[in-house]
């Protein structure tokens, strides 16, 4: 980082403020290591290692491995016991909303007395009729079975025809949670749970530890991708029995942040690190994905959540799940299992794209692997100046490429609207003709071949929807959660044009209103907004170092972060019309034949009122209480 920074500590780790005048950065949260406030009590039961397994961790790790950065880890202590990081109670103000800037060490908010804030072992209880089934499913599975058994009882687990089948469902004990999967399954698109709403709006959402469990399959290695990591968190949310298995941190830390990271991971043996370059100024690595491995196959995660207990707490996260991946027979060639989106091909390059012999090992997994039934299309962005073939693989230029194919015909669809949502804003130039409204706008708004032709009358309208002060104040979090909407005020004075676009964060539909997004979507809907002709969950924020911005006249396309998400296209689905049809209830609408695609958030996107500010993080609300009673005053 340069000159000109400002560290702000939160609940969500550190954050760093760059103030330099950089057009296209987005606010860097900065040395990021979460170390885990750990409680005497809560742990104690906690078996990390099981010293007993450890011979188990003999597995055949390539050469390569052996170069990847845990090797240049200087010999660490144990990890070091943070108490700071807390809100100040003062008589005058309540509490300042800001934890001490000075301090090394940040805990969950849920030790310090925050009110809703929960321990991880309040989390296990609390989310009503949840942790129940946990226990029973994992008890159930820590009995040995054959793999043919288990491989029938993953069959089970994603045909819904199968899981329909009231014996078959009985017989195995844990209907509930199987259909929550059976449901989603058709898109694969889940939420997170969130802590403190009714249990009807958690129905066929996903806690970490359901991602990881065994009902969907035995892990035997698994790499996780993110920007922010809570080590001993992560690894308690794996089943005690996979806690010890090979496990590949992705991150994009570096210098002391770097060397925090590699502390935090050093108690567990099982676990290597692999640092993703970034050789562009202000460039992070925002992609949040998880490939395991299973005894029964291959399955990839792109999610939006950083691996700290918050982000999986009280906001909300979007989730793709892939299907389970069988493994392709013996001597079949590796560019076999390709699916009609080309996502084998398009997963390979953008891990190849990290030029990381850590890596290496996971693109053998994804070769070996059968994944001809994906269908969505994977959008990710990768830093560089891309020039070329190259410019098309990437960021909002891969989007623009995939809908230049979309073969749907839909009339007069030019004048559809784009709605774009995310939980942070990068500076986006001097007016919405330097970014936003030219080369952004044009990617979104492309269409397929059958409808270029068509000329455009009206041009697309553009939504964007982003919280508002009041979202945050009255939000399950409070102030709190702005910590994780880090828009910042030298970026928003910069550009006042942007108020005109933004709309409300409003979920009344999926009882998520008060859970702050931290999922980014984009999507173009009809009119009336009762059908969709594409839909993206990724982890680029509205930002030209997430999604890139042309240089050299159009030449290349600069992209500073890594980013990634899946995006949906109502042809790969089957669906004859072309349009996904917006779910309107919670309850999937039974008069119409398809499954309705569970957009996250209500529509149509409800403008901000004359007296709404966008949340800015760094920027002191001091007249109104959040529903803690708590004010934010950031240092
Ligand atoms: C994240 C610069 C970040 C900015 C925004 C976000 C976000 C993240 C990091 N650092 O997703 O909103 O990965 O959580």
């Amino acid at each position: 980082m340069s000159d000109g920074v400002s560290r702000i500590q939160s609940q969500h780790g550190k954050w760093t403020v760059s103030s330099s005048d950089e057009e296209d950065t987005e606010p860097v949260r900065g040395s990021q290591v979460w170390t885990h406030w750990r409680d005497g009590v809560s742990d104690s039961d906690e078996t990390v290692i099981d010293e007993g397994e450890l011979e188990a961790l003999h597995f055949g790790l390539p050469e390569a491995f052996a170069e990847t950065d845990k090797k240049l880890l200087p010999s660490a202590g144990p990890v070091p016991q943070g108490s700071s990081g807390n809100p100040i109670k003062t008589e005058a103000t309540g509490l300042l909303g800001r934890p001490s800037p000075t301090s090394k060490q940040s805990r969950p908010s849920s030790e310090l007395g925050w009110g809703v804030s929960s321990s991880d072992e309040e989390t296990e209880t609390k989310v009503e009729g949840w942790q129940v089934k946990e226990e029973r499913v994992k008890e159930e599975y820590s009995v040995p079975r054959s793999k043919k058994q288990r491989l029938t009882e993953l069959d089970h687990h994603y045909s819904v025809e199968k899981v329909q089948e009231p014996e078959v469902r009985a017989a195995e004990g844990m209907l509930d949670k199987w259909d929550v999967l059976a449901k989603a399954q058709t898109f694969g698109f889940y939420l997170t749970k969130v802590s403190g709403i009714p249990a009807e709006n958690n129905a066929c959402a996903l806690h970490i530890k359901d991602i990881l469990s065994p009902i969907n399959g035995t892990i035997t290695a698994s790499a996780q991708f993110n920007y922010c990591f809570d080590i001993p968190w992560l690894m308690k949310q794996y089943p005690v029995e996979f806690r010890t298995k090979p496990l590949l941190i992705v991150h994009g830390e570096q210098r002391q942040a770097k060397i925090q990271l590699h502390e935090d991971a050093h108690p567990y043996p099982n676990v290597r690190l692999c640092q993703a370059k970034l050789e562009i100024a202000y460039g992070t690595h925002h992609t949040k994905m998880m490939l395991i491995l299973y005894e029964e196959g291959f399955r990839v995660v792109i999610h939006t959540s950083n691996l700290i207990h918050d982000d999986w707490h009280q906001k909300t996260q979007g989730i793709w799940l892939s299907p389970l991946y069988p493994r392709l027979p013996e001597g079949i060639p590796e560019m076999a299992g390709e699916s009609a989106t080309s996502f084998k091909r398009d997963l390979i390059d953008y891990l190849a794209s990290y030029r990381s012999v850590g890596l290496n090992e996971w693109i053998d997994h994804v070769k070996l692997h059968d994944l001809s039934s994906t269908s969505v299309y994977l959008i990710g962005s990768t830093p560089g100046r891309h020039q070329g073939n190259e410019k098309q693989k990437w960021g909002h230029f891969k989007l623009r490429k995939v809908l230049s194919g979309c073969t749907s015909s839909v009339a007069s669809r030019e004048s559809w609207p784009l709605i774009g949502q995310f939980s942070s804003i990068g500076s986006l130039g001097a007016d919405e003709t330097k970014w936003l409204c030219s080369e952004f706008k044009e990617s979104l708004s492309t269409l397929g071949p059958d409808q270029r032709d068509l000329c455009s009358v009206k041009p697309a309208r553009l939504h964007l929807v982003y919280p508002t002060v009041e979202n945050v104040r009255t939000s399950l979090e409070g102030y709190p959660g702005g910590g994780s909407l880090p828009y910042a005020i030298d970026t928003a004075q910069k550009q006042p044009w942007l108020t005109s676009f933004l709309s409300k964060w409003s979920a009344e539909l999926t009882g998520r209103s008060r859970a702050l997004p931290h999922i980014k979507t984009y999507m173009r809907a009809s009119p009336d907004f009762r059908e969709l002709a594409w839909f993206l969950v990724t982890s680029a924020n509205l930002s030209k170092a997430a999604w890139g911005t042309l240089e050299k006249n159009g030449f290349q396309l600069m992209i500073r972060s890594y980013e990634l998400g899946v995006l949906y296209l109502p042809e790969a689905f089957g669906i004859g019309t072309g349009r996904f049809l917006v779910q309107r209830g919670q309850l999937p609408d039974c008069k119409t034949p398809e499954k309705p695609f569970p957009v996250p958030y209500d529509l149509p996107p409800q403008h901000y009122g004359s007296r709404d500010r966008p949340w800015i993080w760094n920027i002191p609300y001091l007249h109104a209480p959040d529903t803690h009673g708590n004010v934010w005053a950031p240092s």
